[in-house]
């Protein structure tokens, strides 16, 4: 089917498809990037495109039926039809995706997150059809996607890992010697996984075998590969990732860590850089161990590298991340960098320019999720429109939103509506920034994280940093929620009949009707 031009494309619509190579002279490594095709939607596409427009590279938006007049497409300066809604049917289109960087000269495709950013064969097509993919080679994604290949190669490379089996365990015996070697308990994991999909526990060598058999169905369902391997099982773990950078000339640095502990069911929730519970000497270890990781593959660009921390703060290598992260501007915060645009001179060829030494963490930066769930309702998906999305600002708040005002949420795709980061000289000025902020922030239409998150950031653990990967299940409840945002909700309802009040006077004395625009509308923080 052939890619439609969006109507808001300037010129003909019929451009020729031109041929290939387009620069004689130039080849692929050292082309000058131009033109950036966006592989993506939402907050990222919005992300890439502004610091396009700072490096004076042309943006090509790509959307499906539903994303229309989203703000991905307003803003790039062309934009082309790529299919219907499902993601299946456009944004994970490699194929119609590489016509539009044909049919639009474009040098480069930036993924993003999701979709396509870890499919070794859509950065394998990329490579063949000569346009830059923004992302490391596949065989660095291929390898670290397969988790029992990554271990195999960071044991070789010094790495620290958890303990566990050499490989996929191939039979309940060698599962069970493997386990009785490590001690219980034990984490059976997805060899194809990542996410948490597939996992199991094992507390006892009683409960193996049907751990084995339901991990095996779960992976094969989920990634069409059934084989499994065995971890000890760290109970209260942090979880805490380093970003690493590294060019084509063989340099690779870190810009040191993230805590990403604050998860409910996998899914992150709160982010923050530094972590609090990191020595200068554990964080210099790891970034180095990072560093090697990402060596040791071959890893060109940006990627992270997740380590689980216990309590004795000893940490061991659980996956790496070939893509740029949601949570990257916590990093942006404490570092000064762009890694957007550190991504894009990297794909140029360009060399990192500066050391390890030079980079220094400056302050404190958090990070919530905004997502259209209902965290009073088992965070069910609340898609829909939002009807009011009036965005905080100030001194060290940034908003990455992708939808505005007026537009939606989608069913077809994730719901989160936008990244709510704060950054303070300390962790205590950073949690009460973001705390400001959220009470600034309005969304209506949709139920939203906000109050979730403004839960964890006033609780007791989470100020104390004394925290797990357990947290949530550990002490969140809609009810203490609610308990905690009822004082807010008698300030708010005192603050609705003053209100009304002065609206009735000042409509009374200039003529007009108390409800006109322009006298603002109160809320309460958890609407
Ligand atoms: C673990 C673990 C404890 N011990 N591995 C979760 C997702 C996947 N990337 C690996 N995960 C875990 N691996 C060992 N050996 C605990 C988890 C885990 C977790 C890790 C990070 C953040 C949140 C988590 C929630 C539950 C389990």
């Amino acid at each position: 089917m052939p890619v439609e031009p969006h109507v808001h494309t300037p010129g003909p619509t019929d451009i020729p498809f031109p041929e290939r190579p387009t620069h004689p002279f130039q080849d692929m490594e050292t082309r000058p990037i131009r033109k950036i095709v966006v592989a993506n939607r939402g907050e990222i596409a919005v992300r890439v495109i502004r610091t396009c427009r700072e490096l004076g590279i042309g943006t090509v938006a790509v959307f499906s039926d539903v994303d229309r007049t989203a703000p991905h497409v307003l803003q790039a300066d062309e934009a082309y039809r790529i299919g219907p809604a499902a993601s299946g049917e456009s944004y994970l289109r490699g194929d119609r995706i590489l016509e539009v960087a044909a049919r639009t000269r474009a040098d480069a495709i930036h993924p993003g997150y999701g979709f396509l950013s870890e499919n070794a064969a859509f950065a394998e097509a990329c490579e063949n059809a000569e346009v830059r993919f923004i992302g490391p080679p596949a065989d660095a994604i291929r390898t670290m996607g397969d988790k029992t290949a990554a271990r195999a190669l960071m044991r070789r490379a010094g790495v620290p890992l958890v303990p566990g089996s050499d490989g996929a365990v191939e039979s309940a015996d060698q599962a069970a010697r493997a386990a009785e070697a490590v001690g219980y308990p034990v984490l059976v994991k997805a060899a194809a996984g990542g996410g948490g999909k597939g996992m199991r526990v094992v507390r006892e060598a009683a409960g193996l075998d049907r751990a084995l058999d339901a991990a095996r169905r779960e992976a094969l369902s989920a990634f069409g590969d059934d084989r499994v391997f065995l971890e000890k099982y760290i109970e209260q773990p942090r979880h805490v990732e380093i970003q690493v950078l590294a060019d084509r000339h063989g340099n690779g640095l870190h810009l040191f860590e993230r805590d990403c502990s604050m998860q409910r069911r996998h899914q992150k929730v709160i982010e923050e850089a530094p972590s609090c519970i990191l020595t200068p000497e554990v964080r210099e270890r790891m970034g180095a161990a990072a560093v090697e990781a990402a060596r040791a593959c071959g890893y060109v660009n940006a990627g992270t590298v997740e380590f689980l921390v216990d309590s004795r703060l000893e940490f061991y290598f659980m996956e790496m991340n070939t893509r740029l992260q949601v949570e990257h501007p916590v990093t942006e915060w404490v570092t000064g960098l762009d890694l957007v645009a550190e991504q894009i001179r990297i794909a140029s060829g360009e060399p990192l320019g500066y050391r390890q030494e030079d980079l220094a963490l400056h302050g404190h930066a958090i990070e919530a999720r905004v997502y259209a769930e209902d965290p009073a309702n088992g965070f069910l998906p609340d898609p829909g429109r939002l009807v009011r999305h009036r965005i905080p600002s100030g001194l060290g708040v940034r908003v990455d939103a992708g939808v505005e005002e007026g537009g939606q949420v989608h069913i077809h795709y994730d719901p989160m509506i936008s990244k709510l980061t704060a950054w303070g000289r300390t962790r205590d000025e950073a949690i009460r920034r973001l705390e400001r902020a959220i009470d600034e922030y309005e969304i209506s239409g949709v139920a939203t994280t906000l109050p979730f998150c403004r839960f964890v950031l006033g609780h007791e653990a989470f100020r104390t940093g004394q925290f797990s990967t357990h947290f949530v299940e550990e002490h969140f409840t809609p009810e203490a929620m609610a308990r905690d945002g009822e004082d807010q909700d008698v300030l708010a309802a005192a603050a609705v009949l003053i209100d009304a009040h002065a609206r009735t006077r000042a409509a009374e004395s200039r003529h007009l009707p108390a409800d006109a625009p322009g006298f603002g509308a109160w809320r309460t923080r958890r609407s």
